[in-house]
């Protein structure tokens, strides 16, 4: 596949390279993979290793408990991963990494990425990476949020579903992207659907009134009041940003 009919190219590294079926099979993440806009290549750093027992990973130089990840079969993957993107068309792949000690993405940091259209994931595993490899070889460290998970795999897939859904929305409808919450700084309003009642519970008025300016309207003051009320960080920061 050629990159002018694909929209991104992506090359993940993992010991666990099936856990990415959900991504290519499911969703709206896996119709873009089936066809075609996204390119999904997988690269397993075990398959990098020569020695009878495909060793990936070793102790801690220092003591400790746990096991780190090897640099030279990382640094194999990663550059398997960069030569099958210049085989497609790709050149100079920025090489990312899935960490607790990245800096925390927010939507702002996967709409700067999404003008990028090829990347290289690397998903750590056991307490972490020999940090020569990751000095040597990768661009930047992300991380999801505040916690620890058992890889870098599903904060990876977090990352690209992201950027997969930016990218669809680009080549489709637009507006959708712009309505998305934190597009703007602020959280989503409400969203109702039929029945009218449901439980007891009805639909607020104003949205069967057919008036689209009062419909506008409430939205926008649902987004401002949960925002104040939920997420006061993003609230001051509105504020700042619009000088309200
Ligand atoms: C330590 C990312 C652990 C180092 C990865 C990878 C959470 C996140 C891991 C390393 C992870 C996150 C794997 N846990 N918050 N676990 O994005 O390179």
């Amino acid at each position: 596949m050629f990159r002018s009919e694909t929209a991104l190219w992506l090359g993940v590294i993992s010991v666990l390279p099936e856990m990415f079926d959900a991504l290519a099979a499911q969703g709206v993440t896996g119709r873009a993979v089936q066809t075609g806009r996204v390119i999904l290549h997988r690269f397993n750093p075990r398959d990098f290793v020569v020695d009878g027992y495909r060793r990936i990973d070793d102790r801690p130089y220092g003591g400790g408990p746990g096991m780190v990840m090897m640099a030279e079969p990382l640094q194999a993957a990663i550059r398997a991963a960069k030569t099958q993107a210049a085989l497609d068309g790709w050149h100079e792949v920025p090489v990312l990494c899935m960490s607790p000690q990245g800096r925390v993405l927010k939507q702002a940091d996967v709409q700067a990425m999404a003008r990028q259209q090829a990347f290289i994931v690397l998903c750590g595993r056991y307490e972490g990476i020999d940090e020569r490899l990751l000095a040597k070889e990768v661009d930047a460290e992300w991380s999801i949020g505040d916690y620890v998970v058992s890889g870098g795999e599903l904060p990876a897939m977090v990352l690209l579903d992201a950027l997969i859904r930016l990218q669809d929305q680009v080549l489709g409808d637009a507006d959708s992207a712009d309505q998305d919450s934190f597009s703007h700084g602020l959280l989503d309003c409400p969203h109702y659907t039929r029945p009218p009642d449901w439980e007891g519970l009805d639909v607020p008025e104003v949205l069967r009134s057919g008036d689209h300016a009062a419909i506008a309207r409430w939205r926008f003051e649902q987004q401002c009041e949960r925002t104040r009320q939920r997420r006061p960080d993003l609230w001051d920061e509105w504020r700042k940003m619009t000088g309200r």
